[in-house]
């Protein structure tokens, strides 16, 4: 049967807020859909300036199926380029991260300047051309600390996304910290199942006792109805806006990606089990508060984020296989924190470290029992689960747009 039409007609013939149909979860030629019509043609978080802040430093990364190095070059420009040698297709770098003035071809030397362009390849005779076999460029942009590639000849429009989270993000000045620690934690389920996990609170206080210590589980917090109604909110974003933090509710109109700043539980400071900060020095100079709250803002399909006032915590979302995912977190603090000193590591790690384990067999235990013939998509809370609903409009619209061919603008 051909994937496109089966996932097209299902796409058309799904009962609104009811989870999918099992092969959106399992299927491996639904997979390949995904990779191509979304993971290969979106913006991707792929990670931050601070991870190479200095010329030579570069950090890989694998998406579907393709191989990417990100660089720092000699002008101090971030590059991205498909690690695959133009010899005869060699992965470059090897390495998870590094640092080095040139990149090397281990197989037989070719050697590359940072921002790809071949320097030297041994013996290839007279004729060739070396101008014609630079590392292929990958789109890049950078905003706010983050970078995002589009692996796309042709990337969709991201100055949406940048005139939107440019002005949450800068006070925060994640361009300048550090990260204090990272994890990467495989999850045996599919990409979308993480994401629909990621959107609702309905499982926290049964799930997360360190997470509701602090985040409340208040739908108004983590859905997408914006939280004009709730007094507590509404006083808090008055509060950060006048401070020079923006922090009311915003999403896009394609739902893609949204921001907002949530005050937390009794007015803790920080993802901790005592709610007090985790770091002595403040994230940023530029904020002098320290019950911001945490400014929330995600990018479908690669990230979801919490920014405090005295540490921020990123996630990247990757996809392994039609039921695995890869989740990236990394806690970034200010570049002169010192652990042991400004911060203890498990102090600042612990609630998050626990929380992505919990929600890694969350999915697991999701994944599982999806495979079940018996499963059939089930509805969604309307209270509690309307930031998964809008997660999953998103992408079954996403899709419906990409499969049917249709060359509207996607941004
Ligand atoms: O990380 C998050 O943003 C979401 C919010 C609620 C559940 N999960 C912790
Ligand atoms: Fe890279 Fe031969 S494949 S130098
Ligand atoms: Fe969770």
């Amino acid at each position: 049967m051909d994937t496109r039409n089966d996932m097209l007609r299902k796409l058309k013939g799904r009962q609104d807020g009811y989870s999918l149909d099992r092969a959106f979860y399992i299927d491996p030629d639904y997979y390949r859909q995904d990779l191509e019509n979304i993971w290969y043609k979106d913006w991707l978080f792929i990670g931050h300036d601070c991870e190479i802040p200095r010329a030579g430093n570069y950090f890989t990364v694998q998406v579907g199926d393709y191989p990417v190095v990100i660089t720092r070059d000699r002008q101090g420009a971030i590059r991205a380029l498909h690690n695959s040698c133009r010899h005869r297709g060699s992965r470059v770098c090897t390495q998870a991260k590094g640092s080095s003035a040139k990149l090397v071809c281990p197989y037989h030397q070719w050697t590359y300047e940072l921002d790809g362009s071949l320097l030297f390849a041994r013996q290839m005779g007279e004729d060739f051309d070396k101008a014609a076999h630079s590392l292929k460029p990958i789109h890049c942009e950078t905003v706010g600390g983050y970078i995002f590639i589009n692996l796309s000849e042709k990337p969709m429009d991201f100055t949406a996304f940048r005139d939107m989270a440019l002005p949450y993000l800068a006070p925060h000045r994640l361009g300048e910290t550090k990260v204090a620690f990272e994890s990467t934690i495989i999850e045996k389920g599919n990409w979308k199942l993480v994401w629909e996990n990621n959107r609702e609170c309905y499982h926290c206080a049964a799930n997360h006792p360190e997470l509701c210590r602090t985040y409340p589980e208040a739908p108004t917090a983590t859905g997408v109805q914006g939280a004009k109604d709730d007094p507590v909110i509404a006083e808090h974003w008055a509060k950060c806006e006048a401070e020079g933090l923006p922090s009311e509710f915003k999403m896009s109109p394609t739902g893609q990606f949204r921001a907002a700043r949530m005050p937390l539980v009794d007015n803790a400071e920080s993802y901790t089990m005592s709610g007090a900060r985790a770091v002595r020095r403040a994230l940023s100079a530029d904020v002098s508060q320290s019950q911001i709250g945490t400014l929330l803002m995600f990018h479908y399909p690669t990230t979801w984020n919490h920014v405090l006032a005295d540490h921020a915590i990123t996630f990247r979302v990757l996809p392994l296989g039609p039921e695995l995912t890869q989740v990236t977190t990394k806690w970034l603090v200010n570049k002169d924190a010192v652990e042991g000193v400004d911060y203890n590591l498990d102090e600042l790690t612990h609630v998050w470290t626990e929380t992505n384990d919990q929600d890694r067999q969350i999915v697991e235990e999701n994944a599982f029992g999806i495979r079940s013939p018996a499963y059939e998509p089930g509805p969604y809370s309307p209270e509690h689960e309307g930031g998964v609903m809008q997660f999953v409009e998103w992408y079954c619209k996403f899709m419906e747009q990409r499969l049917a061919g249709d060359a509207a603008p996607l941004s």
